[in-house]
């Protein structure tokens, strides 16, 4: 009977070791696990951040950890921000020469521990390739989230400065895991208002929540304000009196958060005021800003992001047009924040042509981790890729120190991620969307890691040890957002999205006001072909990039085939070089999509009882979801070409399962993010 009783005991406790966690996970904790640690740590130092340094570990490693030591050291090579974990004796030593870089050497050690290392072997070396990689959070003071899909804003505007969520702390504690050192707080669409004294308190709590993390907060400033706020009667940025407004308003913030970063600045843009409404120019009105913040340390991160209505150019050739000539005429604190792709966060473009085009002028890349493009909080979409292809590319220009070619990682001052948090329990509206925010923190210190690598450490720290989940989540994860690309729209199409709020498809759409809101601007198809002619016959925005870059895009047979109809318009019939009609090419991607979609459901369906229900639940659901949508992008996509060619559709593929006229009559209200 006892042995019985033992033998049944026994085969519960594997049966349970192999069903993986059964009790239910939220998905608050995000990456960071839970507690139950207790190593033994000892510190050099006092600091709020090294105590806190201490905690993560004690928290997070076992009892068996060999003990560990935390010390600031001098290390010129490690710079302010860069760590060192090794081994000394019995020890494990982990050194910075700041408190902030002991902290990013603690959660070093931890992401090593908990992607499957031997603590006893830990050998860690890293700095950041990039001195600020910032979240720019597009929240308003009504708690809304432009482009936000996981609820209402984390800012409770409404009761700071005085209650202090602890979920600030928690936000603060997972972006300084993945080395995050900068916020903005505020929408770039932004209210003057947000930097009136009682929200400068606020934004002040927050500042203080997030110092002992290493983060420092930013503010999006709307460029008359001098006007809102302060009564002026312009804002002219070559007027004294605006400048003396906007130096008056840097001290004031500076003396409630003396470690204030900056601002950010989207000026002349999508109906936003700036120094082109009276005459003056962007460097100009970046530069008044930087005199005002400098005497400080602060920096003014300055969008690129324009295009007008007024001018008939190709929207893909406007910022460069507009940022190029200035270069060299910026102040030294002023970092232009570029799009990683030219027209605005698409499943795929090509770099931006700016990158490597202003050698004397900072940079920021700007990506949005946000999917507002990329199928929102439900579609299982791993930005890895995205970011990492974006920051590896090739800028064909030539400088000193990068004699074998620069990419675009090699430009930049700062990396900028537009958020995807919110105050949904899992932060980001879904488990896989978490792995966006991570994958920008880790990709953002260093450009160069592997997003796999990031998907596999990522996936490990969330789901826990068991291989068949890392292995299953991150290889679903690695050919996610190339499915994304193949449903909405393959080789280069971009901008096919329905009206404002950008939810479904909507590749017909030509009423809009002006014209480049209208996906008929961008694909161009008609009978005849599909495609814009971006070469020396089209726009010849090809000319922006480096002559290297442009000679290649110059011809379709030399073009990256995914960038194909970005850059040329060509005929239904063109032949791929696999020796198909571009036609029967394109119309075969959206297949590729939707089948990798399904596989996508059926692998993760192999994890039930693997993964814990709760999360497992939701990421089925939200594959379900995503099969349904990817199909109607299929179907109305090829519903809408085939009215347009003529032609019938590849042998073997299924027709749309309603006409043009039903997909063209779905009509969408409430939708999460619209403006
Ligand atoms: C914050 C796109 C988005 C807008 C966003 C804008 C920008 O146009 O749809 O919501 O506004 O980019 O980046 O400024």
């Amino acid at each position: 009977m006892f042995r019985t009783l033992r033998r049944m005991a026994v085969g519960l406790l594997l049966a349970m070791a192999v069903a993986g966690p059964a009790h239910a996970d939220d998905g608050y904790r995000l990456w960071l696990g839970s507690a139950g640690g207790n190593a033994s740590v000892t510190v050099e130092g006092n600091s709020p951040t090294l105590i806190l340094a201490a905690d993560e570990l004690r928290r997070a490693l076992p009892a068996n950890t060999p003990p560990i030591r935390l010390a600031r050291v001098k290390d010129a090579g490690l710079g302010n921000e860069g760590y060192a974990v090794r081994r000394s004796g019995s020890t494990l030593v982990i050194n910075g020469q700041t408190d902030v870089a002991v902290l990013y050497g603690a959660f070093a050690l931890i992401r090593h521990v908990r992607s499957g290392g031997d603590p006893a072997q830990a050998s860690l070396r890293s700095t950041p390739r990039v001195a600020l990689r910032l979240l720019n959070h597009w929240d308003n003071l009504d708690g809304s989230v432009e482009r936000g899909y996981a609820g209402q804003s984390l800012w409770d505007w409404w009761t700071l400065p005085d209650y202090r969520d602890p979920r600030y702390t928690d936000y603060a504690r997972a972006n300084a895991s993945i080395g995050v050192n900068g916020t903005v707080l505020n929408n770039v669409n932004a209210k003057a208002e947000s930097l009136s004294a009682p929200y400068i308190a606020k934004a002040a709590a927050l500042a203080d929540v997030f110092r002992p993390w290493g983060i420092r907060v930013y503010l999006s400033a709307r460029f008359s304000a001098p006007i809102e706020l302060g009564g002026l009667k312009t804002a002219d940025p070559r007027d004294p009196a605006v400048a003396a407004w906007w130096q008056a308003k840097a001290d004031e913030i500076y003396r409630a958060i003396p470690d204030f970063g900056g601002f950010l600045v989207k000026a002349n843009s999508e109906g936003q005021p700036g120094p082109r409404d009276y005459g003056a120019s962007h460097a100009d009105g970046a530069n008044m800003l930087a005199a005002a913040v400098k005497p400080h340390g602060g920096v003014i991160l300055w969008r690129a992001f324009v295009y007008a209505d007024s001018d008939p150019t190709d929207r893909a050739k406007q910022a460069y047009a507009e940022f190029q000539p200035l270069d060299g005429q910026f102040a030294s604190n002023v970092i232009v924040q570029v799009k990683n792709g030219p027209i605005d966060f698409q499943p795929r473009e090509p770099v931006h042509p700016l990158f490597g085009a202003m050698p004397r002028t900072r940079l920021a890349a700007e990506f949005q981790i946000t999917k507002e493009y990329l199928g929102f909080a439900t579609h299982l979409a791993y930005l890895g890729p995205l970011f990492a292809e974006a920051l590896d590319t090739p800028t064909g220009h030539v400088t000193q120190g990068n004699e074998a070619g620069q990419t675009v990682a090699d430009t930049l001052t700062a990396v900028s991620g537009v958020s995807n948090i919110g105050r949904d329990r899992d932060w980001t509206g879904s488990t896989f969307n978490q792995a966006n925010w991570y994958a920008f923190g880790r990709l953002a210190w260093d450009p160069t890691l592997p997003a796999q690598a990031i998907a596999r450490e990522w996936a490990a720290q969330t789901f826990g040890p068991d291989a068949r989940v890392i292995d299953t989540a991150s290889a679903m994860m690695m050919r996610s957002r190339e499915a994304v690309v193949d449903y909405t729209g393959a080789f280069g199409l971009a901008h096919l999205f329905s009206s404002d709020h950008h939810y479904g498809p909507g590749p017909w759409i030509d009423d809009l006001k002006r014209p480049e809101w209208n996906p008929v601007y961008y694909h161009r198809a008609d009978r005849n072909g599909i495609g814009f002619d971006r070469t020396r016959t089209g726009s010849n925005a090809i000319a922006q990039y480096a002559p290297a870059i442009a000679a290649r895009l110059a011809r379709p047979e030399t073009t990256p085939p995914e960038l194909l109809l970005w850059f040329h318009h060509l005929p239904w019939e063109w032949r791929m070089a696999d020796g198909r009609t571009l036609w029967e090419a394109l119309a075969r991607r959206y297949d590729r999509g939707v089948a990798e979609v399904m596989a996508m459901r059926r692998d993760w369906a192999t994890l039930k009882g693997r993964v814990d229900p709760e999360r497992w639940a939701k990421a089925d659901t939200y594959l379900a979801i995503q099969t349904r949508e990817a199909k109607w992008w299929r179907d109305s996509s090829l519903a809408y070409w085939t009215s347009l060619n003529g032609l019938p559709l590849p042998q073997g593929m299924a027709a749309p399962e309603h006409d043009l006229a039903w997909y063209k009559a779905q009509h969408f209200t409430h939708v999460p993010g619209a403006p």
